[in-house]
């Protein structure tokens, strides 16, 4: 496999894709690791996840260049990102020696619970960010004793191959984390059937998040699924107007909005939408563009030709553009962030996930008129509320169905929260205080007295 540097269409380096007998091989090494490293004494468990967390922070200016090449992410992401891994390692270090049980006296005796890892856990990536959400699987599911076989997305697999090498130098046993460059179908697919596999952690497109739940059944496997997005920014009239246009850009054209969590609706409460229009056309024209390891740029190119194609088709000629930025000529995927006023609530423009920089303008009339605008839609991942009014805040954000919201700001993740969608964004939560009791069961003894 080919790994290209979208910013500049190059080779970085040529990757071997791991065959259907290799992934087999790596799950039976799992497995055969499992019970070893399910003995390791809790504190002795945390350690060595605290010296893989030390490897990571050693390694940031690397592993973030190395996502620059690889992915185009801005240096200052791609920074946080490999921060974000090593934060992630840190709190999940903490977790180990605090799994406990409960002690329950009953009739005749008591009953004692244990939180007992799951077996050999799959975890499945996609390319947008391709170190957190592995630290998001591997992390709490090695806290819990479980061994990990990872499958990075095909485009991305530089940074999550440079994570294994650094929890091998850490000191992990062998076969306790493994990263399987490959395709989706033959690698990723073996984690769905393959019956070592206890449980798979996928984050991706919704369409095929709901294959590899279907697959699971059959074996009754556990799953957590972190699917696409199409989020609501939601601006009232009472909102400090400034600051909610200065920054929405940057809720949409991060990481050139090949994000989940992008804000890609932005419901605007009619009497200010002509303001609040004014101040946003300046505010996109002045997203920095560019080469992505450059410190000044704030948005990066598409991760690929196929999906700067897949967006533009959303952007014919006689599309409702109301305003665009700028993007560099010449090589790699640049795309512009782009502003659509579209006149229907059933354009595909407010209707689907686009995963690029294009965000959708809409007025609504009142408080219910937002709420049922942001609730029109089979996602519910993210969302923000521009208001002055805490009542109003705390209302909108009980009613609109989504699983991670903010209030005057953009941001969705911080590894300490409980992070998830409602409807068809998810199944399960990912990190926050109980994401390792996600990757154990409990099991109850009674012991007669
Ligand atoms: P997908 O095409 O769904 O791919 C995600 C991962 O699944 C890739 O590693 C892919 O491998 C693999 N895969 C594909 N088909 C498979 C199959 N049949 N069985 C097992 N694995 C398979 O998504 P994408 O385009 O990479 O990522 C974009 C989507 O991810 C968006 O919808 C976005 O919203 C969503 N996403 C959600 C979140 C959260 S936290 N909710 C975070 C990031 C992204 P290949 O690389 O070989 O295709």
């Amino acid at each position: 496999m080919d790994v290209i540097n979208p910013a500049t269409e190059k080779v970085v380096r040529t990757v071997e894709p791991t065959s259907r007998q290799e992934t087999d091989a790596a799950i039976e090494r799992a497995r055969k690791a499992l019970p070893g490293w399910k003995n390791v004494a809790p504190g002795d468990r945390a350690r060595l996840l605290r010296r893989f967390a030390a490897a990571v922070d050693a390694d940031l200016e690397h592993l973030a260049a190395l996502e620059v090449a690889n992915s185009g992410h801005t240096i200052g992401n791609a920074r946080w990102e490999a921060g974000n891994v090593r934060d992630l390692l840190e709190y999940s270090a903490g977790a180990p020696e605090r799994l406990l049980g409960q002690q329950i006296p009953v009739p005749g005796g008591v009953n004692v619970t244990f939180h007992e890892p799951l077996g050999v856990v799959g975890v499945i990536v996609p390319w947008n960010f391709p170190m957190p959400i592995a630290g998001w699987g591997f992390a709490p599911a090695l806290a819990a004793g479980n061994t990990v076989v990872l499958k990075p997305a095909e485009l991305t697999p530089l940074t999550a191959l440079r994570l294994a090498e650094l929890g091998r130098e850490a000191g992990l046993p062998d076969g306790v984390f493994q990263v399987l460059p490959g395709k989706g179908s033959v690698v990723g697919q073996r984690f769905v059937t393959h019956p070592a596999v206890r449980k798979v952690v996928f984050t991706g497109s919704t369409a095929v998040g709901r294959q590899i739940m279907a697959g699971c059944a059959e074996q009754v496997k556990r799953v957590t699924l972190e699917l696409g997005g199409k989020n609501a920014n939601i601006v009232f009239a009472d909102a400090d107007i400034e600051k909610a246009a200065a920054t929405a850009p940057y809720g949409v054209f991060d990481n050139a909005g090949q994000d989940c969590c992008a804000r890609s609706r932005i419901l605007v409460q009619a009497p200010v939408y002509d303001r609040f229009m004014e101040l946003l056309e300046p505010a996109v024209r002045g997203v920095r563009v560019g080469d992505p390891a450059d410190t000044s740029s704030e948005m990066g190119p598409l991760i690929s030709a196929q999906h700067k194609e897949r967006v533009s088709a959303y952007l014919p000629d006689g599309a409702p553009v109301a305003f665009r930025g700028s993007a560099p000529e010449g090589p790699g995927f640049w795309f512009p962030p782009t502003v659509v006023t579209p006149g229907s609530l059933s354009d595909p423009l407010v209707t689907e996930e686009i995963f690029g920089p294009v965000v959708a303008v809409v007025p609504f009339t009142d408080e219910a008129d937002a709420v049922r605008l942001a609730n029109d839609t089979e996602y519910g991942l993210s969302g923000s509320i521009w208001t002055s009014d805490v009542g109003r805040a705390l209302r909108v954000s009980r009613a609109v169905e989504a699983g991670n919201l903010s209030v005057n700001s953009h941001s969705s993740v911080r590894y300490w929260t409980p992070f998830g969608g409602f409807k068809q964004s998810g199944l399960g939560r990912e990190l926050g205080p109980d994401a390792v009791r996600a990757f154990t069961e409990v099991k109850n003894v009674f012991i007669s007295t």
